[in-house]
């Protein structure tokens, strides 16, 4: 991959390179786990957790997507019980949800974080158990119901005092239209089993096994209930409700128990009808506005009738205010090799005991035995499993959990300020360089890395080794580079290369073949090798392709025969640069002082104001917008303008708009550039201009001249339809609308860059010169 960096001409500080599976680094990330813990936000607990079958790991919940899928393997994920460690991102929950407000990264990712710690307001009331075990036992059945009239006259004949169910609501203005309660299999009421009749517990026992055997995916269909045989009263009228325990009842948000209002939610309607539950008594009016059938209540608005209810609910002590969170702890335990191991021991008599600072890092074992099943590689070493945890007498065994590899990369952008530092994980200097100013990275971290690094960064601010909260400032989420793919439509399989030969000509798709742009895969044939394009086009054709095909933030079609477009542009720039060179040579040797004749000035005024127009906009697009495509279409139209004006070639005003063409190109294309800045110069004597030291990337990048007529920089986006689908948006200046520039410019972006002639329709024209004319193309562009 270097190798391929480097002939594109990319340039990192390998100085700088880290790798986070050295024990040089992770024995900070251990060192991060330490502090963590000493805190109380690293933690084991006996957990529900995702089972990735295939890999045999769990995963966290943001590994687990909206299918229930693994982000690794793909395999549906299964729900298992095992004792794992967390660390504790809910604690800061509410810090992660305000400081996204801070930061300038593009609204669906904030959202995307918004939704995934998913605030919710609402309040809690406690309802007092009764025990009716005995006279209100219903039959064995699991979908047996209470009898009919003993919801509204729960016994009083409790032996035992019980204890209240507490519920978390987002609609306190519904309490008076409760007619049960639901609570998960996993409630803690339910461990005190003497409370429910065998049958009960069996049941339950049968919802939770199903609950763990079943994939993540949530089967809406499911609301398994059986009745408790408790009862609870109602907080203001005294009235008993049953108490069912139901798979719908989530275990891990809320207070695992919810107060059942028909009228007014979906799933519980479900539920009281499969389970005959009534009366189903609205509360709220039919126009949504107002309360009824709530005694003191009725008539207040919504509102206002939560509020009091809330109010008075907890006035009286069994009421209040609560938020609750979705985002649940991060599961960080991983039962594989890689990943750094856990630094903790497990000692008979001292339980957890965290691995002393000192003797970090602890090394992953070497020569272990990798079988893909079974326990974790790491505890079949019975050597490294032994441990001291410097209590005489001690008989402790290494943690052989390791930790996700997410743990690694949230914090590694600390290190590179000084990446070599032994006795600390980060230098000092991070206070003056971080937060990173622009953070590049795919849309797929929106709810990981950029989740979990967001949550060490908080946490190291608050424990004083930070002085920044936020760990990127500003973000651009870029979009994936996608590959054309050939499937059979029959049985799904991708076609090789070969095996589509021929193929193509039928229109790109036929009966058998379904012809799409999906992410670049080994898998799916539909790789490009970048070493390949580049041999053939050079580094800085498909540099500036690249850029010009598509904004960053969206996905990019690859298409190899577009580039060819790209390659000519270059060509041109390099013609428009050569024809001019040449004129000042055959000057330099017919003798000075014979001056060409003047073009005029208002040619020459032209081409300044179209150099600092590029100016203007390409340094906007580069520093503000990263609109790279403007950028190269911007140069493309000063190419445009200096083409025009060619009689000029041989001025010092055209040479001046060459030579910061080459300036603001030079990012895009270093190297035709640098050869075409040095020709440049060679020629500057001639125009009594003198010599600039150094290459094209050593100058001074180009000023605006602000007194010239300005352009306005905003960018509008267009709408680009390809026979009535939306193909792209493209991000634009707005002084192009209604231009033929802005027709030529946005064909360009359809055609790849170019003059294609007649690309896959059987040529009808040429897209090169004069777009506006082309038939192809005006069929192609349709421009909301
Ligand atoms: C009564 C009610 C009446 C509710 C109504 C909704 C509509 P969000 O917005 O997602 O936070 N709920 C609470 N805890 C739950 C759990 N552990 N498992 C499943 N459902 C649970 O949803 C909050 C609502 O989801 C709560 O408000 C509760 O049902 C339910 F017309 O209470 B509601």
């Amino acid at each position: 991959m270097r190798g391929q960096m480097a002939s594109l001409g990319l340039h990192f500080n390998w100085d700088r390179e880290l790798s986070t599976c050295s024990p040089e680094y992770y024995k900070w990330t251990q060192w991060l786990f330490l502090q963590l813990f000493r805190r109380g936000l690293a933690y084991q607990k006996q957990a529900l957790v995702n089972w990735d079958p295939v890999d045999k790991t769990v995963l966290a919940n943001e590994q687990v997507d909206d299918e229930g899928r693994s982000w690794r393997s793909g395999a549906l994920a299964e729900k298992r019980y095992l004792l794992q460690w967390f660390f504790k991102i809910t604690h800061y929950a509410e810090q992660l949800l305000s400081g996204l407000e801070t930061l300038e990264w593009p609204a669906s990712v904030k959202l995307m974080q918004t939704e995934w710690i998913g605030k919710s307001e609402g309040a809690f009331f406690d309802f007092q158990l009764r025990n009716t075990l005995e006279h209100h036992h219903p039959s064995s059945s699991s979908s047996s119901s209470p009898s009919s009239s003993s919801p509204s006259s729960p016994s009083s004949s409790s032996s035992s005092p019980l204890p209240s169910l507490r519920v978390f609501t987002t609609r306190p203005e519904t309490l008076f239209g409760v007619n049960f309660l639901a609570v998960s299999p996993e409630h803690p009421l339910l461990l005190k089993t003497e409370l429910f009749s065998e049958s009960v517990m069996a049941t339950v026992e049968e919802m939770r096994s199903r609950l763990s055997h079943h994939s993540t995916n949530n089967d809406s269909s499911s609301k398994h209930g059986v009745f408790s045989g408790l009862y609870a009263v109602h907080p203001f009228t005294g009235s008993g409700v049953p108490v069912y325990v139901a798979d719908y009842v989530v275990s891990d948000y809320g207070t695992k128990a919810v107060m059942g209002v028909p009228a007014h939610d979906a799933r519980d309607l479900q539920f009281a009808a499969e389970h005959r539950l009534l009366p189903v008594t609205e509360v709220v009016s039919s126009d949504g506005l107002s309360i009824i059938n709530s005694y003191q209540f009725s008539g207040l608005s919504v509102e206002e009738g939560s509020k009091s209810i809330v109010n008075s609910a907890h006035s009286q002590g069994f009421g209040g205010h609560m938020t609750q969170y979705k985002l649940r702890d991060w599961l960080i335990s991983r039962q594989r090799y890689w990943g750094a191991p856990i630094p903790v021991l497990h000692c008979r008599k001292c339980g957890v005991v965290p691995v002393p600072e000192t003797q970090l890092p602890v090394i992953l074992p070497t020569g272990v035995e990798f079988k893909g099943r079974g326990p974790s590689p790491l505890s079949q070493d019975e050597a490294w499993l032994r441990g001291d945890c410097g209590k005489p007498g001690c008989c402790a065994r290494r943690e052989t959990d390791t930790m996700d590899t997410f743990v690694d990369s949230s914090w590694y952008f600390l290190r590179f300020i000084d990446p070599h530092l032994n006795d600390k994980p980060f230098s000092e200097a991070v206070r003056r360089w971080m937060p990173v100013d622009l953070y590049v990275g795919g849309v797929e971290h929106a709810i990981l890395h950029l989740l979990y690094a967001r949550f060490i960064t908080h946490f190291l601010h608050d424990q004083g080794f930070l002085s920044h909260k936020e760990p990127f400032q500003k973000l651009l989420a870029q979009g994936m580079v996608q590959g054309k793919t050939y499937r059979l439509r029959s049985s799904g399989r991708y076609l090789r290369p070969e095996e589509r030969e021929g193929r193509e000509m039928v229109g790109n798709e036929d009966d058998e073949v379904r012809v799409s742009w999906e992410k670049m895969s080994k898998s799916k044939y539909n790789g490009v090798d970048p070493e390949d394009v580049i041999r053939e086009y050079g580094a800085d054709t498909v540099r500036v392709f690249m850029l010009f095909k598509a904004p960053p933030e969206l996905d990019m079609q690859w298409d190899t025969q577009a580039i060819r477009g790209m390659l000519r542009w270059l060509g041109r720039v390099w013609t428009l640069t050569h024809e001019h060179v040449k004129v000042c040579q055959r000057r330099g040797e017919r003798e000075e002082g014979e001056e060409k004749e003047e073009e005029g000035e208002e040619g020459e005024q032209k081409i300044v104001s179209a150099t600092h127009r590029a100016i203007q906009e390409v340094t906007a697009s580069f520093t503000e917008r990263h609109t790279f495509n403007v950028a190269v279409s911007e140069l493309m139209i000063l190419s445009n303008t200096l083409r025009d004006g060619r009689s000029l070639s041989g001025s010092p005003a055209y040479h001046s708009a060459l030579e910061t063409l080459c300036l603001l190109l030079a990012p895009m294309a270093p190297h035709v550039t640098a050869h075409l800045w040095e020709d440049l110069q060679g020629v500057r004597r001639v125009l009594g201009l003198p010599i600039i030291k150094g290459d094209v990337l050593s100058q001074p990048w180009p000023q605006c001249d602000e007194s010239l007529p300005n352009r306005p920089t905003d960018t509008v986006e267009f709408v680009l339809q390809v026979n009535g689908r939306k193909r792209a948006v493209l991000s634009l200046p707005s002084h192009l609308v209604d231009s033929e520039d802005l027709s030529r410019e946005v064909v360009r972006g359809a055609v790849g860059g170019g003059s294609d002639r007649g690309r896959g329709r059987g040529g009808e024209g040429d897209c090169g010169t004069s777009q506006t004319h082309c038939k192809h193309c005006h069929q192609m562009m349709s421009l909301r």
